[in-house]
Formats: structure tokens, sequence, C-alpha cells
């Protein structure tokens, strides 16, 4: 018992000590559980993307939007009820789902902009405890079936947009105009009493999930409606989540729990207050008869395994059917997921971001986590080197240990480790089809160096204008454009210098590549490449056009790959490599990348 408690309070200690940094203590299992599910269903899921045999009336095919696309009217909406099969309708079944695909959240549309309750509310007739005999309760039976699953229970409430409440937000409503004594009317006698009853008689709610995807002063609510829907919510359950869709800008009250970004919008940052994707495993949130574009299993799990390694949230949608079903390709999918976070959970559940670039390696995403007294980095490796050796450039500690996070006896790999650079040999044949992860065990955690270009799988090291060291200030980088067949580039008209590092695991020889568009007609100009060591020049050769597609009259920059000559690495260590273009008098260069192998 006394051995129960102190292990109980150390692990607690420990989880602390381990906290992602600007997370309430609210949120703390949010960004300890990284994956959650999210539900949209409700009338619309009878209708799957069609009215009256016409498809939905928009090329972005949300099927829940169908009632707005299709300006169905209010009363008729209603009959998409004789759809639903009660019968075999089991939320608990969602739940399951939710379960064995190692989400531990689940956010159910309990109002979606349609306005129909999912509940049996007291303060609407638009509901369906007024429209299903016997009387069903869809978030009664989720709160029972969450609690007895131990899913977390989030709502989603549409509070903005409500397209059946004459004093509801819909868009069309920006011609029409609504006067802010309507709007208050609708707050005040749906929005309010529907928040409070979902808060009040479904026991404990960990998450309200708003969309509103603009900020309020955009739209038609006040700050002080939303600030009387916040204070309701931290006075009724102090402990419930409130995502950035509010509406408020963290500003005007930093109170918010998460942030949600854009749908399907992965992270590509690291932050550490709370921040959460939402996803569709197809296009549509709600089921759509006609939707095809699944995304893949491998697809889903590293947009999971992303966001992990920036510390970020991913809530992935089903959209079940008016019969309860999940669409197959969801379902499977979804215990796809399960199946490789039963083996490979310790590397997303309660671990974080680590303090690398996130591009910083080609074979994929490192998260890490403190546990007991030992750190632990995970390699999550999205491909596999063809020469079995996993190179890691940047973490300075020697590992104690370095095993497959799938090999229940946890045998040793062989690694070696110098300074900054650390190589794992791998086993033949990736012990997971999609992501397979290796971690390493130190005694403490190691120091992150960053800003040293990694070694590729390809043994190579990329110097792009956007990975130098120290990184310029004022660099303007070209995106790619024409379909990117003109590559991200520099533009360079007068002399400039780039500087990169690299660690060198191996004394030798080196040969140096460099690609660059340069339209002139004739040579003109100069490279020039240093190390401590040597120096290597080379003139500036034209490079002419290339076609884009045949028969377009599609002529493009072409951008060339020179060699510029070999550098010696007396030994191993990091090395400083500078780079001077001097371009010929009005004759400037697209700079692209260097290529030292
Ligand atoms: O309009 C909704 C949409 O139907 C869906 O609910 C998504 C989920 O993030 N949110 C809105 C659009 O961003």
């Amino acid at each position: 018992m006394k051995t129960t408690f102190i292990t109980g309070l150390l692990f607690v200690f420990s989880l602390q000590l381990f906290a992602q940094k600007d997370t309430n203590e609210r949120a703390q299992w949010f960004t300890d559980t990284r994956f959650g599910m999210f539900v949209h269903w409700g009338l619309y899921s009878g209708a799957e993307g069609y009215w009256k045999g016409e498809k939905l009336r928009h090329a972005n095919d949300y099927a829940e939007w169908i009632y707005y696309r299709n300006q169905i009217n209010r009363d008729e909406y209603l009959q998409l009820l004789d759809r639903f099969d009660w019968d075999s309708i089991d939320p608990e079944k969602w739940v399951i789902l939710a379960k064995n695909a190692g989400m531990k959240y689940l956010t159910i549309t309990a109002k979606h902009h349609d306005g129909f309750a999912l509940w049996d509310s007291q303060v609407s007739e638009y509901d369906l405890g007024d429209h299903t005999s016997p009387k069903r309760d869809i978030i009664k039976e989720m709160a029972v079936a969450c609690k007895k699953h131990g899913i977390k229970l989030g709502l989603y409430y549409s509070h903005w947009v409500d397209w059946e409440h004459p004093g509801g937000w819909d868009h069309s409503k920006e011609i029409y105009n609504i006067s802010a004594e309507e709007y208050d009317r609708y707050w005040q006698e749906k929005v309010i009493p529907q928040v409070r009853e979902l808060l009040t008689n479904y026991g404990e709610i960990s998450l309200i999930w708003f969309d509103m995807w603009i900020n309020h002063s955009q739209s038609i609510i006040t700050k002080e409606q939303l600030v009387q829907l916040k204070t309701m919510i931290r006075d009724l359950q102090p402990t419930c989540l409130v995502n950035s869709r509010l509406g408020l800008s963290m500003e005007e009250d930093p109170d918010i729990d998460f942030k949600t970004l854009g749908d399907n919008q992965l992270g590509d940052k690291k932050e550490d207050f709370p921040w959460q994707s939402p996803g569709t495993v197809a296009h549509s949130w709600g089921f759509h008869a006609s939707d095809t574009q699944w995304k893949s299993t491998s697809s889903l799990l590293k947009a999971l395994i992303g966001n992990a390694s920036l510390n970020g949230n991913f809530m992935l949608n089903i959209g079940p059917r008016a019969n309860g079903d999940v669409p197959f390709e969801i379902s499977q999918r979804l215990l796809e997921m399960g199946e490789w976070l039963k083996v490979n959970g310790k590397a997303i559940y309660g671990t974080q971001a680590f303090d690398l670039n996130k591009d910083q390696h080609d074979w994929g995403k490192i998260t890490c986590k403190q546990e007991g007294d030992l750190f632990k980095l995970y390699l999550h490796v999205y491909n596999w080197p063809l020469n079995k050796k996993l190179y890691l450039t940047g973490v300075s500690g020697n590992p104690e240990k370095a095993y497959l996070l799938a090999d229940k006896d946890k045998a040793s790999l062989s690694f070696s480790h110098n300074s900054i650079y650390t190589e794992v040999s791998l086993p033949n044949d990736q012990p997971d089809p999609y992501v397979s992860v290796v971690v390493l065990e130190y005694k403490q955690r190691p120091a992150a160096v960053d800003g040293i270009v990694a070694k590729t799988v390809d043994g190579g090291y990329s110097l792009l204008p956007g990975n130098q060291s120290p990184k310029p200030e004022n660099i303007e980088i070209v995106s790619p454009s024409e379909y990117e067949t003109i590559p991200a580039h520099v533009l360079v008209s007068k002399s400039q210098t780039f500087k990169w590092k690299i660690f060198v695991d191996k004394a030798g020889e080196k040969r140096v590549d460099a690609s660059y568009s340069y339209q002139g007609k004739e040579v003109k100009g100069k490279i020039t490449i240093r190390t401590t060591e040597s120096t290597l020049e080379e003139n500036i050769h034209p490079t002419g056009l290339t076609v884009g597609e045949p028969n377009e009259n599609w002529h493009i920059d072409a951008y060339k790959s020179h060699r510029l000559g070999s550098i010696h690495f007396p030994e191993p260590g990091l090395y400083e490599i500078e780079m001077q273009v001097e371009p010929g008098a009005n004759e400037p260069l697209n700079f692209q990348w260097i290529w030292i192998k």
C-alpha cells in the first residue's frame, strides 16, 4: 500500500517535471494524450451529400453543409430522420472504435451548424428528444459509453452559426441582415441554455469545441457574448477545456486552453502552447456517399507523429452513417493506427517535441520523454535506410542504449557516437511497414545543437539557402513556381556569402556540386567554396531553358547541377562551409543548393 502510494507520487512528480511548457494544469491530460476522435454525426448523415437527387452545391463537398448549400426548408430537413435506423445506432461502437484506434478522447457534434441538437434539449424543439420515440439522447449514450471505456468526452457546439433558429447566423444574413438584438435573442434563448444543459446533465465534459473559424470582430458575435459563454463554462465545469475557435483572440483573452488549427492543417513549427489539428480520413466531415479521397493509413499516422513531434495533438474524424455504421475505409485505417499504437504508443503518449529543427532529418521525426531516471529519444523512421544505418545529427549526448520499440526484449542495436553525431546500425527488415521506432536511452537529457545540416539517408549534405548557420536575417527565398518546375531559390545579383555547418564523421575527400539557374549567354562570374583547409573556385555556366510540358510553349529556366570539385576533410569533426557567389555584372544567378558527398 505504502509502496504504491510512493510510486504513484513519483509518477505524478515525474509527469509534472516533464509537463509541456505553457500548458495549464487543466490541459495536462490533453497534451499527454495527443490523439483523439472527432465524430460528425447528425441529420445530414441521413442525406449522405444529396438532397432530392441533387449533389451538394459546392465543390468543397462538406456533407454536413447540405441544409445551407441546397437551401433546404427547416421543417423539411427533419424528414431526414426517416432514414435513421434507431435499432442499430449504438454510439458505444464509436467509443470502442476510438479505444481500439488508440485514441484517448472523443468530441461529438452535439449541435452542428444545422442547429439540430443530438440530445433531449428542454430549450429547443429542434432536437432528438422531440423527434424520436422512444426518446434517444445521443449525448447521454455517449457519456455512459465514454465513462465505461475510459475515454474522455468532448462536445462540439456550433455557437456562431445556427441555420434553423431565426436569430442564428447563416451566411445569407450578410445580404438580408439581422439586428444585434435578434442575434442576442438567439444567444440568450438557445446558446447559453443549451451549453448549460450540456455541462449540467452529462457528468464530466472534458472539452467543449467551438467552431468559429474567424475572429468574432469579423462576425456578429460580440466579445461580451463570448465572455458570458466562457464564464458560464468555467463556473459550471472548471476543468472543461475551451478551444480557440471560441472566437476571442489570445490578446483579448489568454484564458483559452488550446489552439485549433485549420481543417486538415498540420503543424509546421514547434509550439509549447497546446494545439490540435482536426483532420478527416477522406474530405467531408459528415458521411458523404461519393467521397473517395481516402488518405492512407501511413499518411494519417504521419500526421499524428508529425504533430506530436511539434507538441501538437491530432483529432481524427469519423462520419458514421444514419444507421450508425462507420464506413469501412475509416474503421480499417483507424484500427491499423491502433495496431501501430499498441506497439509504438510509448513514442506518442506523454511525449514532447525535441529541440531540433523539424526538418533536420530526412528519415523521419523525433519525440522525447523523461521516464524515471532515463531520458528517451524516439526516432520515428519513415524511410528505412537502404544501407541500414540511421544517422542522427545534432544530439550531443552519448546514448546508453539503442533498441527497437517493437522489440519486447529490447535487444541492443549497435551504435557509435562522436560529439554531436550518432550512427545506429539497423536490422535488415523494418519491424513496422509504416513507421518503425528506434529508442535511444540517455542518463540525462542530451543537449541539442541546432543549425547543423544533418547527413541525409543518402550519406550527403544538402546545403540550402534556408538551412544556413547562422541563419541570415533578411534572406528572401523565392517559393517554387510553375508547378514546382522552378524550385525554391535565392536570387543573387551581387556578391553574396552563404554559410553552413556540417559534421563530418569520417575523414576523406568529398565531391561538391552546386545547382543554379543562370540565364546569361556565356561563362561569367564565379562561385567559391571554402573550408578552413581547402578552397574551390568555379565559373558560373549558362544553364539555358527547358520545356515544362510538350507542345505547350511552356519554356522555363533550367536549374542544373555543376561539379565544383572536391574538398578534403582531414579528420572527423564540425566544419564550416562558406560559399561566395559573385555573379557577372547585371547577370544574376538563381542559387538552389550545394550537395556535398
Ligand atoms: O464548417 C465546419 C465544418 O462543417 C466542420 O465541422 C469543421 C471541422 O473543423 N469545422 C467547420 C469548418 O472549419
